[in-house]
C-alpha cells in the first residue's frame, strides 16, 4: 500500500515495516480488513480495536483513504471511549512506523536521551536542557513541535533566531550529534508523519486531552529517535492539557508503561503549570531568558526545572548515581559556560551565522535584544489601585499570575497561531516584572507587554488584570513547579 509521503530508506535509517492491513489478524474475522466506518463504530460503542484495525486506520490516514471527517470521528471515539494499554502501544508503534527510524552508532546507546513536554506557557526548558545534557556527554536528537493553541512551540522560538533551520536530514542530524551532541529539529514527512496529521486534526477537533492519543503522539516521535532514556514533563494546572493532577498522573503512568513496552526507559515528571514558567512569555523573549539560564542566571523556577529534569535523565540513563548527582552536573554545566558553548555550536550547526551565534552567546542582555527580532512598542501595566488590603501602601502578595489568560491575550496580539502554517509575530510577548510570592504596591508596574502591530484593547486589559491574583498572606518564596517523578515500577527512587 503506498504511503501518502514516500518513506525512503536513507543512510543511517531504515524503512518502516511493511503495512499489515490484511492477513492473519484482519480485525474483522473474515480475512478482509474492516472498513473505516466499521472501525469508527466499533470504537464509538466502546469496543476493542485489534492490531490490524489500528494499523489499517493509520495506513488509511497516510495514503489518503481516510477522509478528514473520518479521522476526526475516530479521534473523538478514542477521546470518549479511551484505549487500553495494548491498543495504545499498537497505535504508538503504527505512528512511529509511518516514517523512518533514526539509527545511530551502537556505542552511543546509553547516551541517547531526550525530554518532551505536554506543553506550557513560557516553557523554554528544551532550549536550555538539550545543550546542558550535551555538555554532560549526552546525545540529544530532539524532535520538537510548533506553537499551537495557547502554548508556545520550541521550533518557533528557535526560528526567531535569524538563520536557524529546523529541517535537518537524518545524515545532518548525525553529523550535528557527533560534533555538538544535540540538535532540535521539526517533525518532517520522514519522522512519524502520521502523528503530524493526527496532531493537527486533534487540535481542531477538541481531542487533544486524551491519555492514549497524547501517549501515542509523544512516544511515537521518541521511538523513532532511537533513545535509551526519555523524561516527559507532564504539566498539570490551569494552563495545562489536564488541569487535574490525578488525570496528569494517569497520563504519566501510561507514558511510563507504554514506553517500557517499546524498550525505552521512561520517567514522567508532574510539574505545575498555573503560573508562566520564568518571567518571559513570547518567542524571542523566551530565547533571551533561555540564554540567561544557559549563562548560569535566569529565574529560579526555570533553572530548578531544567536541573531536576536533567538530573533525572542522567540518573535513569545510568550516567549519574543519583538524581541529585545528575542535577549537580547539569547545574555545573550551566554555571561553567559549557552548556552555553554547546548552544552556540548548535546554532551554528543549524544555520545561524557563526558571528551572530557568538554575539548572542557572549553579549549582554541589551546587546542580545538588538540581535533578535523585537516588537516595536512596549507598554507597562500598573498594579490596580485597590486589592485585598485597603491600607494605603502595600496592595497584596502576588499569589499567582494566571498563565492561560495571559497566553490567550498574547495569542490574539500575534504571538500564536490559530491554524497550522499561519505566520506569527516573534517579538510579541510579555515580561513579568514581579515574582509570584512578592509584595506588590498599588501603582507599581507588574507586566511589560511587547506589541508589534495590534494594540491592547480594553478587553485585553481587563483579562490581564484578572490574570494577576493577589492575596493578603505574607510574602513567600517562588515555589518549584516540580511536584513528583513517576518511575517505571521496578526502579528504586534514590
Ligand atoms: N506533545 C506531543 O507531541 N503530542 C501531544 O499530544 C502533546 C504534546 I498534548
Amino acid at each position: 500500500m503506498p504511503y501518502r509521503t514516500g518513506a525512503m530508506a536513507a543512510p543511517g535509517t531504515r524503512p518502516p515495516s511493511a503495512p499489515e492491513t490484511a492477513g492473519a489478524d484482519s480485525g474483522g474475522g473474515s480475512g478482509e480488513p474492516r472498513q473505516l466506518p466499521e472501525l469508527i463504530r466499533l470504537k464509538r460503542d466502546g469496543g476493542h480495536l485489534s492490531e490490524a484495525d489500528i494499523r489499517n486506520f493509520v495506513h488509511a490516514v497516510m495514503d489518503g483513504r481516510a477522509q478528514d471527517t473520518q479521522i476526526g470521528a475516530m479521534l473523538m471515539a478514542i477521546r470518549l471511549q479511551g484505549m487500553d494499554q495494548e491498543e495504545t502501544s499498537v497505535l504508538t508503534r503504527a505512528l512511529a512506523e509511518s516514517g523512518q527510524q533514526l539509527e545511530w552508532p551502537k556505542a552511543w546507546h546509553q547516551q541517547l536521551v531526550d525530554k518532551h513536554s505536554t506543553g506550557g506557557v513560557g516553557d523554554k526548558v528544551s532550549l536550555v536542557l538539550a545543550p546542558a545534557l550535551a555538555a554532560c556527554g549526552c546525545k540529544v536528537p530532539m524532535i520538537s513541535g510548533r506553537s499551537l493553541g495557547h502554548t508556545g512551540g520550541t521550533l518557533d522560538k528557535l526560528e526567531s533566531i535569524p538563520g536557524f533551520n529546523v529541517t535537518q536530514s537524518p545524515e545532518q542530524m548525525r553529523r550535528i550529534l557527533e560534533e555538538v551532541g544535540c540538535c532540535i529539529v521539526g517533525q518532517s514527512v520522514k519522522l512519524a508523519p502520521a502523528d503530524g496529521i493526527l496532531y493537527a486534526a486533534r487540535d481542531v477537533t477538541a481531542t487533544v486531552d486524551s491519555v492514549p492519543l497524547i501517549t501515542a503522539s509523544i512516544l511515537s516521535k521518541k521511538a523513532v529517535e532511537g533513545l535509551s532514556t526519555l523524561v516527559v514533563d507532564v504539566k498539570f494546572g490551569g494552563a495545562a492539557v489536564f488541569p487535574d493532577q490525578e488525570k496528569a498522573r494517569e497520563l504519566a503512568k501510561t507514558l511510563v508503561r507504554v514506553g517500557m513496552g517499546l524498550g525505552l526507559q521512561v520517567a514522567a515528571a508532574l510539574t505545575a503549570m498555573d503560573n508562566p514558567l520564568g518571567r518571559n512569555v513570547g518567542h524571542t523573549l523566551e530565547v533571551e531568558e533561555a540564554l540567561l539560564c544557559l549563562d548560569g542566571a535566569g529565574p529560579p523556577d526555570l533553572r530548578d526545572l531544567v536541573i531536576r529534569l536533567g538530573g533525572a535523565i542522567l540518573w535513569l540513563s545510568g550516567q549519574a548515581e543519583t538524581q541529585d548527582q545528575g542535577a549537580f552536573r547539569v547545574a555545573a554545566a550551566l554555571d561553567d559556560g559549557s552548556a552555553l558553548r554547546r548552544f552556540q555550536l548548535m546554532l551554528s550547526a543549524q544555520g545561524v551565522d557563526p558571528g551572530l551565534a557568538r554575539a548572542l552567546c557572549s553579549g549582554s542582555p541589551t546587546q542580545r535584544r538588538q540581535l533578535l527580532p523585537h516588537a516595536r512598542e512596549q507598554e507597562e501595566l500598573l498594579a490596580p489601585a485597590d486589592g485585598p488590603q485597603c491600607s494605603p501602601s502595600p496592595l497584596g502578595t502576588v499569589e499567582c499570575v494566571r498563565a492561560l489568560p495571559l497566553a490567550r491575550v498574547l495569542h490574539e496580539l500575534g504571538a500564536g497561531r490559530s491554524r497550522a502554517g499561519q505566520p506569527i509575530r516573534p517579538g510579541v510577548g510579555a515580561e513579568l516584572l514581579v515574582d509570584v510570592g512578592q509584595w506588590l504596591s498599588r501603582g507599581t508596574p507588574w507586566l511589560r507587554v511587547h506589541l508589534d502591530g495590534p494594540t491592547l484593547c480594553s478587553q485585553h486589559r481587563r483579562t490581564l488584570l484578572e490574570a494577576l491574583v493577589l492575596s493578603d498572606r505574607a510574602p513567600f518564596k517562588v515555589p518549584s513547579p516540580f511536584a513528583e517523578l513517576v518511575l517505571p515500577p521496578t526502579t528504586a527512587q534514590p
